[in-house]
């Protein structure tokens, strides 16, 4: 390397940018949002912290860890739902809207997590959850309970007398089937879900009007945002009519977006979201670009935020990824919404596996730099980033090799199934080993005592065996630690609103290790390069890229020779230039 080209070519950039700061600054052409600008933080309240050792966390186990999530510099916390549950999907299945989980603790214990949130400048970010309720929630008991009762129409019914239904696929049924029949009535109920979560009719009136009072009630509160949960699923065409075959292998297209869904979100926004400074997010963006632009451009008045499953497809199964395939889906989403409308970026939820073990490299050797390298993309696209509990400090997969490990419905019901098709077991248990839930649901790691600090009791999911050397505490202590360069990469995106708002423009569109892009905003440009595998990478940059200074970098040193830049494995920078 040599350095005394280096530093001539630094201080003429350093030189060049401080006549650029000189100039008066331009007119934002961009409109600024506190929800396109601030960053979440997602944590899952049942595996964060436990204050009363029964192995389930909860709200006071929050409210202890309040000054750690404050110390991220994180600006939101999305929790998963905290509502009364039997628990069958852990909470989304809400047997009632206004009361707390008992696991969880109490409605006082809500409000003084809300109010520590608020002191601390963070906003609370509610999961509404009413594609489907619980069957234990007491509108499906009556419902249920015979054809004339008056909360019959709150679900979808199928009279037998009708014949039988036309198939529907489900997720989590063990059959894979979605009408269950109900001797009771002698009738089948719709439920896209497992069988506990039958499907609310949102076309019944009393239903919408059921849920924006439960919105309110939550606003009311002091809630900021809603994540609703699949919701580009509640409009159906209630004929259900046959769908061709095969459809299950793009569900999304046949069950996503349905007739009256637009309707439904004017509604909710004229009744709940135009009255609060609240803004909403939904799961699920529909199957096409227009699908999630029809959601969230600004003149649409229905959501503000969306968040597509194309991302986070790339990767979901053994064959892992190309970073062609990667980089395609992430830059063809930010240019369809470089005008108008908001996505959200994430590369990891409750959903899904741990994001260094999907998308990084969870080698010892490896592990840690490729989780910054990870967190520096999340952190320098446009989009507002969903950050998941413990991927600050790069939690990985954790290794179950037979089922009785599993707690998730959908991998319990999904081995059922894969059972009695005759499946090949020991393929799904290794499909399963890498893509099930519970991989980003065991507990968080505080600290190298039992049970890495999260519980006193059982823990209700094992805890990763890594804990003794992944864990908060340890990082604290390290300035190079994951989590130290989580909180730094925060504070730059929090300082930059170009990281926010800039455009996005690829360099190097077919590389196969460096995802390299430009975000510009004004007179003020910066470079980002990932590479994204675990070998060494040299690349030239075009003549017009000239390296200024560096913003962040997950190494030591910048190996720049002239134009060719020298990168070592999952090295990640960020510079100006
Ligand atoms: O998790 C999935 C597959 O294992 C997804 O298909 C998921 O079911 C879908 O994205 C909807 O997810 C949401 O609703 C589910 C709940 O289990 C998920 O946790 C939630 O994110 C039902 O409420």
């Amino acid at each position: 390397m040599k350095w005394p080209v280096l530093i001539l070519i630094f201080s003429f950039l350093l030189i060049d940018c401080a006549k650029k700061t000189e100039q008066p600054p331009a007119e934002p052409d961009y409109e600024p949002k506190w929800w396109k600008e601030g960053i979440i933080y997602q944590i899952y309240p049942r595996s964060f912290k436990d204050s009363d050792g029964d192995g389930v966390g909860d709200l006071r186990g929050i409210i202890e860890k309040l000054d750690y999530i404050q110390s991220l510099g994180v600006d939101m916390v999305w929790l998963n739902p905290i509502y009364q549950s039997p628990n069958v999907d852990n909470g989304y299945d809400i047997s009632d809207y206004r009361n707390i989980m008992d696991e969880f603790g109490t409605m006082e214990d809500f409000d003084e997590m809300l109010a520590g949130m608020h002191e601390r400048g963070i906003r609370f970010v509610m999961d509404v959850v009413v594609n489907h309720s619980s069957n234990k929630h007491e509108w499906f008991k009556q419902s249920r309970s015979s054809r004339d009762n008056p909360y019959r129409d709150y679900y979808h019914w199928w009279p037998s007398e009708k014949g039988e239904p036309n198939y529907r696929w489900s997720f989590f049924d063990d059959k894979g089937e979605a009408w269950k029949y109900d001797s009771l009535t002698d009738s089948y109920y719709l439920h896209y879900f497992a069988v506990e979560q039958p499907d609310l009719n949102w076309e019944n009136p009393k239903v919408r009007q059921e849920v924006f009072d439960v919105m309110k009630f939550w606003a009311e509160k002091g809630v900021d945002g809603f994540r609703l949960d699949a919701f580009q699923y509640v409009s159906k065409d209630t004929t259900f009519a046959e769908l061709p075959e095969g459809f299950e292998n793009n569900i999304n297209k046949y069950y996503g977006m349905g007739p009256n869904l637009h309707g439904y979100l004017r509604e909710m926004y004229d009744q709940v979201l135009s009255q609060y400074d609240v803004f909403a997010v939904s799961e699920g963006a529909g199957s096409t670009f227009e699908d999630a632009h029809s959601l969230v451009d600004s003149d649409r008045d229905e959501l503000q935020m969306a968040y597509h499953f194309e991302g986070i497809g790339v990767g979901s199964s053994l064959d892992r990824y190309t970073l062609s395939e990667f980089r395609g889906i992430y830059s063809q989403w930010d240019s369809a919404f470089a005008e108008d409308g908001w996505l959200s970026i994430f590369l990891a939820n409750h959903d899904q596996p741990r994001m260094v073990s999907k998308y990084g490299d969870d080698s010892p050797e490896f592990r840690a730099i490729s989780n910054k390298m990870l967190n520096t993309f999340i952190l320098s696209m446009r989009g507002t980033p969903y950050c998941y509990y413990g991927d600050e400090l790069g939690m990985t997969n954790i290794d179950f090799d037979s089922i009785d490990q599993y707690q998730d419905v959908a991998a319990l019901n999904g081995y059922k199934k894969a059972m009695s098709e005759g499946a090949d077991m020991d393929d799904f248990m290794q499909e399963l080993n890498f893509m099930s839930r519970d991989n980003g649901r065991t507990p968080m790691q505080w600290d190298a005592t039992k049970n890495a600090g999260f519980s006193d009791g059982v823990p209700w999911l094992p805890v990763n065996e890594n804990y003794t050397e992944i864990n908060v505490d340890l990082q604290e202590e390290d300035k190079e630690s994951c989590l130290n360069y989580f909180r730094r990469m925060v504070k730059l995106r929090k300082a930059n609103p170009i990281l926010v708002y800039g455009d996005y423009k690829v360099i190097f569109p077919k590389h196969e290790q460096v995802y390299a892009f430009t975000r510009s905003l004004g007179e003020q440009q910066v470079i980002v390069l990932l590479n994204f595998s675990s070998e060494p990478v040299t690349v030239t940059l075009p003549d017009n890229v000239l390296m200024g200074e560096v913003w962040i970098n997950n190494y030591k040193g910048v190996k720049l020779d002239g134009q060719a830049l020298n990168m070592e494995p999952y090295q990640s920078i960020i510079a100006e230039i």
